[in-house]
């Protein structure tokens, strides 16, 4: 895979979405074309009075040019989207912008901790799941997982039945693979689960008690760049859970970043992933 497009916003500052896709995924040698859907001050976990510019008006006249400029994309990846109305342009978008075999990642990014992000509601829920029907890779988190299958949310100490049927039920909204993010069957421990209609993994690791922004968009963007790279489902969803750990551990010393993870420090595992991956 040569180039993708990710389709989310830009919080100019906050560490999350088009800021650490854009140079996460260009780490692991893949170009990364961008489609902003939304430009805010900052993101809206935490910080009061931020700016929101929609920028749903102007993906007519972005996808006119580019049909008519003849690009088209090897994978496409969906983050935060922050007007339901561009789900139609991005359903035309995987349409009619793929080369043959382009795979597309959904992170459905609209929730945590039980509750949809601010500005979100039932409406959206709806919406994304017309997303989510055309996923190869679906990457949500428990909240979001419960929202769209319409299951009640459980925060920690997860059976694999409750897991199961979370993936069950996204996959059965038409995803093709599910990676199922902050399962916890116990204390001490958190990780991810992958389904892909036939086996339920699990990559569990250690659980640093201390939630961060942003940790969701590294995950989604080394997913993305090491199935760029040739890595199969279960493989990629290890190394992003890997790397996303690497990056929390990397931003503790630092007990005042409150609003992002420094996944800067990680580009250079990054890298060598890649580089290990050419040999
Ligand atoms: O990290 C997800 C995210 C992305 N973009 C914006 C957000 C959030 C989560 O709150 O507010 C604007």
């Amino acid at each position: 895979m040569e180039k993708i497009l990710t389709i989310q916003d830009i919080s100019c500052v906050g560490q999350c979405s088009l800021t650490v896709a854009l140079p996460v995924i260009s780490a692991f040698g893949i170009e990364t074309c961008i489609l902003p859907s939304a430009v805010l001050s900052t993101h809206t976990g935490g910080f009061k009075g931020y700016t929101f510019r929609d920028l749903t008006d102007d993906f007519p006249s972005v996808i006119g040019h580019w049909k008519k400029e003849g690009i088209r994309f090897d994978g496409f990846y969906t983050g935060y989207i922050g007007n339901p109305k561009q789900i139609d342009y991005i359903l035309q978008i995987f349409d009619e912008l793929s080369k043959d075999g382009a795979k597309t990642t959904v992170d459905p990014a609209m929730a945590d901790y039980g509750k949809l992000y601010s500005g979100f509601d039932e409406n959206f829920v709806e919406e994304m799941k017309r997303l989510i029907a055309k996923a190869d890779y679906a990457l949500p988190n428990i909240t979001e997982s419960a929202f769209l299958t319409g299951t009640e949310y459980r925060e920690t100490h997860h059976t694999k039945e409750y897991i199961e049927k979370l993936c069950v039920g996204i996959k059965e909204l038409g995803a093709k693979n599910v990676v199922l993010k902050g399962v916890n069957f116990k204390d001490g421990e958190i990780g991810v689960a992958t389904y892909d209609g036939n086996e339920l993994s699990f990559h569990t690791h250690e659980r640093i008690d201390k939630n961060m922004h942003g940790t969701g968009d590294v995950y989604a963007s080394c997913f993305v760049g090491a199935t760029a790279n040739g890595a199969e489902l279960k493989e990629a969803s290890a190394v992003a859970a890997n790397l996303t750990l690497s990056a929390i551990r990397k931003t503790l010393p630092d007990k005042n970043h409150w609003y992002g993870v420094k996944f800067e420090k990680i580009i250079p595992e990054i890298v060598e992933f890649t580089e290990n991956r050419k040999r």
